[in-house]
């Protein structure tokens, strides 16, 4: 079998499945996959030093090699908190409002992948795949192509892809995708994601497209484009859910909330989770049904994230004061309807908080998947599953139908959709359950890993096998 190299902006080796349940499902997937093939994984140390030198620092785990590279101040404000989360971000969860194109960071961003592609490419051995993850290295698969690397390169963007409207405000867009067009697959995480895609590919590149395939030919030059929605590790998850943590942070939060029904939010604080607008459909419903605040509690956990950048700052503000207002209206002397909690937990409290809470809500403005949704339906008890609210326009909405699908910026709908779900029956919510439950069961992130994978080792001349 051929070695795996991945390449992410961030290293971070799991430690063995569910231990101390802190990791993200994509740690697992890829510690996995790595384990499995060998290889290394590849990215940045998350270190800043005076002068870039391309200097690798390689430590072997777990059956393979990671190799991580420090990066110069300027660069890290270039690349990542520039042109990574300042403009691409914003732009591809389609907030054209906030992306800001700065000449800068573009050219710090190409500087990066440079430097990466320098020094990756004289680890790659003749068989290796090569396994790029999301939106900081779009054309990084184009700066090892042009270092000789013939190996099979992937792409997978963890993001959504926007509109072609909106992609065509961003300078230099056609060279950033002529560039991607140099990877052997692209892979997107839902077919809206993929479809967007398609039709700039056409529309801007002139670009042929064999819909049954997935390629996407240019000239000479094909790219294999498709979707692979990406799930949680299940086994994983259910584990952390028969931990005894697990259990006391249900209690915990189950028995804090004085009969109340709980719903609970899980997000880091971004502006494309729709926070804002959740608050305001609480206050709908609280403004036109008496004595809410006796029958419901909202719980809305959300860490602070890219705290450098000023468009964060401005989301986290925002929603201190829009809590403090509505908590300020609408609690009593003994009762607080929402508990906004500013800091992450660890994988198996969240187990135990979803699973006291009998609605989950889950509404950003736009999200490449989103795995809270699918660990809020895993974490269920089957025999009392609660309901879970989505937002139509997170690529998790394409596969979770069976959901309370609502549009996040119709503030009567949310409301109207968390009144059915206090009420609905049991009957209904097992039936719903059944069939999310079972979406989330089959199609795991070790799952999402081998096909990935095995569509980017499969050469396209040749017969599928
Ligand atoms: P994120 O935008 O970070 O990821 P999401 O998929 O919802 O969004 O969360 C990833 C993980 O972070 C989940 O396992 C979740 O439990 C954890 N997490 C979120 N909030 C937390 C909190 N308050 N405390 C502790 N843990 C928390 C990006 C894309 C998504 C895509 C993923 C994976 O934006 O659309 O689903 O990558 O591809």
């Amino acid at each position: 079998m051929s070695r795996l190299i991945v390449v992410s902006n961030r290293v971070s080796v799991a430690k063995g499945r569910g231990a101390a349940g802190a990791q993200g499902g994509l740690a697992v997937a890829m510690s996995a996959a790595l384990h499995k093939r060998g290889g290394i994984w590849f990215g940045w140390s998350g270190n800043e030093v005076e002068q870039f030198t391309g200097q690798l620092t390689m430590e072997r785990v777990d059956g393979f090699t990671t190799a991580t590279v420090d990066l110069e101040p300027h660069d890290v404000e270039e690349y990542y908190n520039g042109y990574a989360n300042r403009t691409l971000w914003p732009l591809f969860h389609y907030r054209i409002d906030l992306a800001e194109y700065e000449n800068e960071f573009g050219r710090g961003y190409e500087r990066v992948n440079e430097q990466f592609a320098n020094s990756l490419f004289p680890l790659i051995e003749k068989d290796d795949v090569v396994w790029v993850q999301d939106y900081h290295f779009l054309p990084l698969g184009e700066r090892l192509r042009a270092h000789g690397v013939q190996n099979r390169i992937g792409l997978f963007l963890h993001i959504p892809w926007p509109p072609t409207r909106l992609l065509v405000s961003l300078p230099h867009h056609e060279r950033l995708v002529a560039a991607m067009l140099r990877y052997d697959v692209i892979g997107f995480q839902s077919v809206e994601w993929l479809e967007s895609f398609l039709h700039y590919c056409r529309k801007e590149h002139g670009a042929e497209v064999d819909e049954d395939s997935g390629a996407v030919r240019i000239g000479n030059q094909s790219t294999i484009a498709r979707a692979f929605p990406i799930g949680i590790d299940h086994a994983e998850f259910m584990a952390l859910g028969e931990t005894e943590i697990a259990r006391r942070s249900q209690q915990r939060l189950g028995g804090s909330a004085r009969k109340r029904t709980i719903a609970i939010g899980v997000d880091r604080l971004d502006y494309s989770k729709g926070l804002p607008e959740r608050i305001d459909a609480l206050e709908r419903l609280f403004s036109s049904h008496d004595d809410m605040v006796n029958q419901l509690l909202f719980v809305q956990i959300a860490p602070p994230s890219r705290e450098d950048v000023r468009s964060y700052q401005q989301i986290r503000a925002t929603l201190e004061q829009k809590t403090g207002q509505f908590n300020g209206a609408h609690s009593d002397v003994d009762l607080v309807p929402i508990r906004y909690v500013n800091r992450g937990f660890g994988r198996a409290e969240l187990f135990g908080f979803y699973r006291a809470a009998k609605i989950g809500l889950v509404t950003p403005l736009r999200d490449g998947m989103n795995l809270v949704a699918k660990e809020y339906v895993a974490a269920q008890d089957p025999e009392d599953p609660g309901v879970l609210i989505l937002s139509r326009f997170a690529g998790a909405a394409e596969q979770l139908t069976d959901a309370l699908l609502v549009n996040p910026h119709d503030g009567g709908e949310v409301a109207r959709a968390i009144w059915t779900a206090m009420q609905m029956p049991l009957a209904e919510r097992k039936a719903r359950w059944e069939k999310l439950y079972a979406v989330v069961r089959d199609a795991d992130v070790i799952d999402w890993a081998d096909d990935f994978l095995s569509a980017l080792v499969q050469d396209p001349t040749q017969p599928e096998t």
